[in-house]
């Protein structure tokens, strides 16, 4: 380790007797330390997350939990680890001064479409004991209407197609898991870190179907001997831009490709199942629970279902980041509204005062010191509009309520697509064509159409569907 010229910046940084207070260095000995953690999706999220959790637990506790990091498709942030050493900084910002903080967690890394046979030779170590994930909501192959897995996905098709060289999350997962058995390895423990609910169960259903698909016997293992622990995650991490390594730059003195900057905030509750042992996490804060449903459902419905709102209105309104938004006196007021309608969804949370919860989240989105693109959060918005928007509608419905506000949030949806006849999301074109579609009497129609999109319940809720139409209309009339 440290034959890099970063890695050399680094390490004279980490045994100078002076720092400055705001510069903190890994305070453990990276020399000594093995991999434990396979990690898939070396994005922003997961070097300002997972891993400063690992390293805190590994002052705390050291012992062998490096993470391996591997990106499944763009070789870029693997030959930037190269180059460095693994190590990169993150910037803290919004409480006081700028921090910054130098991550060493990291041993191991690997693009997966350059070098697969190293990922699948990490994933049947006997050393890896957990998998952790971030690969975004798209990436797992989920069919919304089934809960199982989408057989038109491209990566799910190939990775039925050729089990051993797997492409996709679920297929080296089902690959190394297979492998593992071969050897008579214990299965490792997958943790997922996307927000979706009950991601453990999702997951775990996914790998047991292209699992069961190969083999059955396989499937039987993975299930008898596995473990696939839901779990809450939140940090609100901006895309990095030259802003960011400025910034790392200065407090370091060391150019940093990696450098990421986000807020002080961080929340990880995880179910403590694990089969062979795990980090001391909750030495970074993390909550082990019984059952992380209710955090979920709180988080993925109050920050993310906000986020969405925020997002639209900020694109409607040519608001390039949330906190501009947020500075707006009545889109602020609007998003408090948003609020306010998904706490009756709830359930109580263990712990957790809600009214407090919410009162932070306003505080975290109006942070002047995040530059979070409202662009990226629109992005994807097919894969998060489930779980963030049309769940607690139902679910509202369900209860005899009129789920207004969650209409209200799908007419500026569709309003901010129509207006800009443009999105980005894995479905862009049948979006795109709902767009073109969609006339002036039941605006919304072609939207609902799109297949498997709504769940049901919303489609043939005809009473809500007019209050999107209204609401779409209200929107029309406001731009005129
Ligand atoms: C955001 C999330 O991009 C999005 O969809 O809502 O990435 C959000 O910033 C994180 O979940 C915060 O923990």
């Amino acid at each position: 380790m440290l034959n890099t010229a970063y890695g050399e910046a680094m390490a004279r940084l980490s045994s100078s007797t002076n720092l400055p207070d705001n510069v903190k260095t890994p305070a453990y000995d990276r020399n000594a330390l093995k991999p434990g953690i396979v990690h898939i999706g070396l994005g922003a999220f997961h070097r300002a997350h997972q891993a400063v959790f690992t390293q805190r637990a590994l002052e705390d506790a050291f012992g062998p939990w490096g993470i391996v990091a591997v990106n499944l498709r763009s070789p870029e942030p693997v030959a930037a680890m190269e180059e460095q050493d693994g190590l990169f900084s993150i910037v803290v910002r919004g409480e006081g001064d700028d921090k910054a903080e130098v991550i060493g967690a990291t041993v191991g890394w690997i693009c997966a479409a350059e070098n697969r046979a190293g990922v699948l030779d990490h994933l049947c170590g006997e050393n890896i004991r957990i998998v952790t994930l971030t690969v975004s909501e798209k990436a797992y192959g989920l069919d919304p209407v089934s809960g199982g897995l989408d057989n038109t996905h491209p990566a799910v098709v190939a990775d039925l197609a050729n089990p051993h060289e797997p492409v996709g999350v679920l297929g080296f997962l089902v690959e190394g898991l297979a492998l593992r058995r071969q050897k008579s390895v214990t299965p490792f423990t997958v943790l997922c870190c996307d927000n979706l609910p009950s991601n453990g169960h999702i997951v775990q259903r996914l790998v047991l179907e292209m699992a069961e698909r190969r083999d059955p016997e396989l499937a039987r293992w993975i299930s008898e001997n596995g473990a696939f622990p839901s779990s809450m995650v939140d940090r609100i991490v901006p895309a990095a831009t030259d802003e960011t390594r400025a910034r790392a730059r200065y407090l370091l003195g060391v150019e940093d490709a990696l450098a990421i900057e986000t807020e002080a905030f961080k929340q990880w509750v995880i179910e403590d199942r694990f089969v062979s042992g795990r980090p001391r996490w909750e030495a970074g804060g993390a909550l082990f629970v019984e059952n992380v449903e209710p955090y979920e459902k709180m988080k993925l419905r109050l920050l993310n279902g906000s986020h969405t709102l925020i997002a639209h209105l900020g694109l409607m309104h040519g608001l390039e980041y949330v906190r501009d938004v947020m500075a707006v006196p009545q889109l602020r007021s609007l998003v408090e509204r948003h609020m306010k309608a998904v706490l009756p969804t709830l359930d109580p949370v263990p712990g957790i005062d809600l009214a407090d919860y919410t009162r932070q989240l306003i505080t975290r989105f109006a942070n002047p010191a995040i530059a979070h693109r409202n662009a990226q959060i629109a992005s994807d918005s097919s894969q998060k509009l489930p779980q963030r928007i049309f769940a607690p509608a139902s679910e509202a419905l369900a209860a005899g309520g009129d789920a207004a506000e969650f209409a209200y949030v799908v007419a500026v949806w569709i309003a901010a697509v129509v207006q800009r006849m443009d999105c980005n999301d894995p479905r862009r074109e049948e979006i795109l064509d709902a767009a073109r579609g969609s006339g002036a009497a039941d605006p919304s129609a072609s939207f609902l159409a799109i297949d498997g999109l709504f769940p049901d319940t919303l489609v043939n809720a005809r009473g809500w569907r007019d209050r999107v139409n209204a609401e779409l209309a209200k929107l029309a009339g406001l731009r005129e």
